[in-house]
């Protein structure tokens, strides 16, 4: 079965946007809301078990501050995350967060030998599209044939959803695509809809175990600085390009 499309994750995998994004907004926002909650690097690391902004502020309430009320906590969190969500648009537009290595450079040459390249995460599409239009400029968003994101499906990621919703959407079976993820959440998702599963890690996931990933490394690597095989057979390859690609995608992994 030939390699035909390219899946990419967002957060964490696209570009450290957990570290230099999203926390830093999240910190942000409690404080222009007058809440003295500040969530440490340590702590968010932890709050990154739960998938999606709202679900991760609830969590946070529910083990850390459960001394904290509020009448109608559903609008409370709804409005702290909108806020949230704007800070974080306007960082990418400071450009806070750059990609990670290899990224750009993937994408031009799987562009160039007619990949299909779509987007699944969980986080919200403003965010994405802040990320990339920051980034690679404002029509690089038509580059990818789908961007799955946020509550588009009702379960976010551990859950296939979102995967099997852009599989569904390009009308493509799974065994023709490979997935991009940096987490355990995020393989788990993908191999529930069938993908096979390149891992990127980062400082938050470098411990995960990424059971079935076809290869775990550090980063996609650059010409000019090789990546590091993780977990998984090390080849001649030095950085991921596309022909690294394909013969990953023919293994059983
Ligand atoms: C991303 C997430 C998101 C972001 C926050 O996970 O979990 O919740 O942290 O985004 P993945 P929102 O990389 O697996 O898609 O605040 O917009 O939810
Ligand atoms: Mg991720």
């Amino acid at each position: 079965m030939a390699l035909e499309a390219l899946i990419f994750d967002v957060d964490g995998t696209l570009a450290n946007t957990e570290r230099d994004g999203h926390l830093v907004a999240f910190n942000i926002a409690f404080k222009e809301l007058g809440l003295d909650w500040v969530w440490s690097n340590e702590l968010y690391h932890e709050l990154l078990n739960v998938t999606g902004g709202q679900l991760r502020i609830k969590y946070y309430l529910s083990k850390y501050n459960t001394s904290f009320q509020h009448d109608d906590l559903d609008n409370f969190v709804a409005s702290i995350h909108k806020l949230k969500t704007s800070i974080y648009v306007r960082l990418m537009d400071e450009g806070a967060v750059p990609l990670r290595p290899g990224v750009e450079r993937l994408f031009n040459e799987a562009r160039a030998s007619g990949l299909r390249l779509a987007i699944a995460t969980t986080t919200t599409p403003a965010n994405v599209d802040a990320l990339i239009a920051n980034t690679l400029g404002k029509e690089a968003l038509d580059w990818f044939e789908v961007i799955g994101a946020g509550d588009v499906v009702p379960k976010l990621k551990p859950a296939g959803d979102i995967y099997t919703y852009v599989l569904d959407k390009m009308n493509i079976d799974a065994d023709k695509c490979l997935a991009f993820e940096d987490s355990q959440n995020g393989i788990i998702s993908a191999t529930q809809a069938g993908l096979k599963t390149l891992i990127t890690v980062n400082e938050y996931t470098n411990t995960h175990e990424f059971k079935g990933a076809c290869v775990v490394l550090n980063n996609l690597g650059e010409p000019t600085k090789a990546f590091e095989v993780i977990k998984g057979q090390a080849t001649e390859a030095k950085f991921v390009d596309v022909a690294y690609l394909q013969e990953l995608h023919a293994q059983h992994c």
